[in-house]
């Protein structure tokens, strides 16, 4: 039987602006209703960050994460991946207070020092809601991302065993990455199988190019052989593309607002919902089965709802 295709999809994220579309979820009370309609719409894993109430600025603290939590817990069987990225801005030692606190059966693990820049998206606009917005974005021109093997190691060791038994998504960002990965895996510092995230997209890392996602397959493939499970997120306008081309090749796929704001060229999309309703359509067309949270925890080896810590 051909393999099930897992739908992650990423509610919010650190990267959009309140600025850049009114349905961006900034609110714990909205960031939770679009997750839980997302799960309903198809989504076996949410990817979640969480936002300031007062003002829509990317959060990592336990305090938002505990107003959005519970509320997806008991409206969904979803799988909750919780960011150890938070915002690029942002140390390893801020960022993963929530995951220790909450123990999710998932969470996103940075596998490389990068430049994360989202400064180009500041020149599209002229006003702001909020007044972080503006010199956040600009800052990341200057900014980097840092994920060293020491940062790596110790989120390794802080979730990845007992008690949290944590299983991460390896947001991979180019092919250096891939290597890294490699390196943490033969140290002990990861337990098979693991789960990739292809990230294409972002200004720092490889490009939302076809070859590009080819070249990190056949990596991967030489590097990992048939341990690995991997999924596709591109981001911006080829979001979409990507996902439906990762899952021809079996793979899984990404969605959410946190990688796109749009559902078609020059049309926002109203929900994180709209963009899981149009990948199932996608799958559907090209014979690939959206995979139930219960067939995403057998396949990934998820340590299971039960075990979560909120
Ligand atoms: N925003 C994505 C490009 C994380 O949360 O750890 C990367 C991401 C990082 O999802
Ligand atoms: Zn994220």
């Amino acid at each position: 039987m051909a393999q099930k295709t897992i739908i992650s999809c990423a509610i919010t994220g650190a990267i959009h602006t309140p600025t850049m579309s009114p349905y961006l979820p900034v609110h714990p009370d909205t960031i939770a209703e679009q997750a839980i309609e997302a799960a309903h719409a198809g989504a076996a894993i949410l990817h979640l960050h969480a936002r300031n109430p007062k003002d829509g600025s990317p959060s990592v603290a336990p305090e938002h994460f505990r107003e959005i939590l519970p509320r997806i817990r008991e409206a969904t069987d979803a799988i909750v991946n919780i960011t150890t990225g938070g915002s690029p801005t942002m140390t390893v030692a801020e960022r993963i207070p929530a995951a220790l606190e909450f123990s999710p059966e998932m969470c996103s693990m940075n596998m490389g020092s990068m430049n994360f820049a989202l400064h180009r998206l500041a020149d599209k606009y002229d006003t702001w809601v909020q007044p972080w917005e503006e010199p956040y974005l600009r800052s990341t021109e200057g900014n980097i991302f840092r994920n060293s093997f020491t940062d790596i190691r110790g989120v390794a060791e802080s979730l990845g065993g007992a008690p949290h038994h944590v299983k991460f998504e390896h947001e991979c960002y180019d092919v250096g990455h891939l290597y890294n990965l490699k390196y943490c895996l033969d140290a002990g510092w990861f337990q098979g199988p693991i789960f990739i995230q292809f990230v294409l997209g972002i200004l720092g890392g490889i490009a939302a190019e076809y070859d590009n996602l080819m070249f990190l397959k056949q990596t991967a493939d030489r590097l990992f052989g048939d341990g690995y499970e991997w999924s596709v997120l591109g981001a911006g306008a080829k979001q979409m593309p990507m996902a439906a081309t990762a899952a021809q090749m079996g793979g899984h796929v990404r969605v959410g607002l946190e990688d796109s704001l749009y559902i078609a060229k020059g049309q926002l999309a109203k929900s994180n919902a709209e963009q899981v309703e149009k990948i199932k359509r996608i799958l559907s067309e090209q014979g690939n089965t959206p995979a139930t949270p219960d067939e995403a925890r057998a396949i990934l080896g998820l340590k299971g709802a039960d075990q979560v810590g909120f």
